[in-house]
């Protein structure tokens, strides 16, 4: 047996939590052969129905699980870890704006990453989930110097496999037949889901479907607006699919990507794609399995999808406006 990985979930008690916990538990992000510790973060109103969480991990009676730590101290939390998923924020509120939800919960992350810096492991690898993710994950970057910057990310999977999904559907295969669709920009609805690098069956997937007004007027908006259908027809936002993705992300930090393939996750630019420096954008990127990626270069764009992604950049570099005080 390999020695046991420290990781850390904040907003342990949410749904996201209750979906994502059992499966890092049973060994998905880091295998069989591989024994993890939990931490679980909370505020402290929600620290009794964490202890609730805790149980019925330990009810579970996993295999791999070697400790289970419940608490509402961030660096307790953080302390030692291998692998930090930032999950818990507040939720948008009844009339709140994208700004207002920005102000309220940018001010966890500079606790968190200054927690980060100070207590978990150099080599520390950080997913930010909690929204607005991409701007969320540059705050707590920010606040961890000691932590080299491309060890943080934020989570497009989500969306990134909706794109996959949507496909599949349409082109009536598996989904494992669908590879490379590209999440480009912002976590938020001015994403720009692009599938003109998409393979359907080894084949393009617009030669595959053919059919451009349906990518589109129904592709597109489909997959930018899939969390607001979740919530209209479950009455909760997202949390099994969310934690699913989450895994994914995981999964392909610490396993790589398959030969051949990409996912969508955003990182810090390097001025890719003339994004500016420094922002937390959705890129395509590849992973060779031990934590670090690379943005794929040198793919194209249609003046449609330049227009559409430069769209979604703007509103991230509006995001970082919005925080630069805590910045
Ligand atoms: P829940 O409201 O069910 O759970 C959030 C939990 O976080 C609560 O238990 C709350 O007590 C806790 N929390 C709040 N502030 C905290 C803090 N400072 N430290 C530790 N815990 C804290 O939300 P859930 O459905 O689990 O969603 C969590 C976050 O994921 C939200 O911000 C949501 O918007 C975001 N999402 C991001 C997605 C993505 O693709 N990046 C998709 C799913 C989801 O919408």
């Amino acid at each position: 047996m390999a020695s046991p990985k420290v990781v850390a979930i904040t907003g342990g008690a949410g749904q996201i939590g209750y979906s994502i916990l059992p499966r890092i538990a049973a060994g998905e992000v880091f295998g069989k052969e591989t024994p993890v510790i939990l931490k679980l973060l909370e505020i402290p109103v929600a620290l009794e129905s964490l202890e609730g969480v805790g149980m019925e991990l330990e009810d579970c009676a996993f295999p791999l699980l070697e400790g289970i730590v419940c608490t509402d101290e961030p660096e307790v939390a953080f302390q030692d870890c291998d692998l930090v998923f930032l999950i818990g924020s507040k939720p948008r509120g009844p009339g709140m704006e994208r700004k207002d939800l920005i102000q309220e919960n940018g001010p966890i992350f500079t606790g968190q990453g200054a927690a980060i810096d100070k207590v978990a492991k150099k080599s520390v690898r950080t997913i930010v989930v909690g929204n607005p993710c991409n701007t969320n994950c540059l705050i707590a970057m920010h606040h961890a110097p000691s932590i080299p910057d491309e060890n943080f990310s934020a989570m497009t999977q989500l969306d990134h496999n909706r794109a996959i999904a949507q496909l599949a559907v349409r082109a009536g295969v598996h989904f494992n037949e669908v590879k490379n669709p590209i999440i480009w920009g912002n976590h938020s609805n001015t994403q720009f889901p692009d599938w003109k690098h998409a393979m359907i069956q080894k084949k393009p997937a617009e030669e595959v479907i053919a059919d451009e007004a349906w990518f589109k007027d129904v592709f597109i908006p489909t997959v930018q607006e899939r969390g607001k259908a979740i919530i209209q027809a479950r009455g909760k936002s997202s949390a099994l699919s969310a934690a699913n993705a989450a895994i994914d992300h995981a999964h392909t930090l610490f396993n790589g990507t398959p030969e051949g393939t990409w996912t969508s996750m955003a990182v810090k630019s390097d001025g890719s794609y003339g994004v500016p420096e420094g922002l937390i954008c959705s890129f395509p990127v590849t992973c060779k399995g031990d934590g670090t990626w690379e943005i794929v270069q040198g793919l194209e764009f249609t003046t449609f999808g330049r227009e559409k992604f430069d769209l979604s950049i703007h509103e991230l570099e509006e995001e970082r406006e919005t925080v630069k005080g805590l910045l």
